[in-house]
């Protein structure tokens, strides 16, 4: 039989540099049992679909609840390239919120989402319902890496052009599609992206009409330290 002390199974669940402290860790000492878990195997590919629940675990031969990744403590190794992009589907299926650190992984910490508005009779066109000359900067925090959400409520198509550095483009589950610059907005779209403010200073993230952009929807970006 063998004893895992808690600090022991904490940094099991980070196995393989990917993945995984849990904040939602019950404080039962002496945690995982040896013949009480299942052999939680080794994830390989892009995608990978993690899901967190309950689990009876026997500890020292009495029973007691686990939290387990896909069924088993500690969860899997999730096995990947340096510079792969992956994606990661967490299910909870708890009844409370927990949280997950991923060491060593750049993680999109926020979410910013902008819809494109007007007016085609007016022709008025602006982020949010607010032109240009009437807003606040976008302010993006150096280095950090953020998911944009642009949504167009117009009746007009719009190609949104973000100055000075990659869009991530995402599809649906948030898988990575395409790195572009500009991004074309058909009527009714949302669509989103991830982005990285490694380039500091002042940018423009414009309508690529310049009419639309000259009428009021462009902002201009600032990224600081
Ligand atoms: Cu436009």
């Amino acid at each position: 039989m063998q004893h895992y002390s808690r600090r022991t199974f904490v940094k099991g669940l980070a196995m393989g540099g990917t993945a995984l402290g849990l904040g939602g860790l019950r404080a039962t000492p002496g945690y995982a049992q040896a013949e009480a878990r299942k052999d939680p195997g080794v994830l390989t590919g892009t995608a990978f679909d993690l899901r967190i629940a309950e689990m009876p675990l026997n500890i020292t031969g009495s029973a007691r609840t686990a939290l387990a990744i896909n069924g088993s403590v500690p969860g899997p190794t999730l096995r990947w390239k340096a510079g792969d992009t992956v994606t990661l589907r967490v299910a909870n299926d708890l009844d409370e919120d927990i949280s997950i650190h991923w060491h060593g992984i750049l993680l999109p910490a926020r979410t910013i989402e902008l819809h494109l508005t007007g007016h085609m009779e007016r022709f008025a066109w602006s982020f949010d319902g607010v032109k240009f000359s009437d807003a606040e900067p976008l302010r993006l925090q150096y280095g950090e890496r953020l998911r944009i959400v642009l949504v167009n409520d117009t009746m007009m198509s719009h190609p949104i052009h973000l100055h000075g550095r990659w869009s991530d483009l995402e599809n649906e589950a948030g898988e990575f599609q395409v790195g572009k610059h500009t991004r074309d907005m058909p009527p009714g779209t949302r669509r989103t992206y991830q982005v990285r403010a490694d380039a500091l200073g002042r940018r423009a993230d414009h309508c690529h009409l310049l009419f639309h952009m000259e009428s009021g929807m462009f902002r201009e970006v600032v990224v600081a330290e």
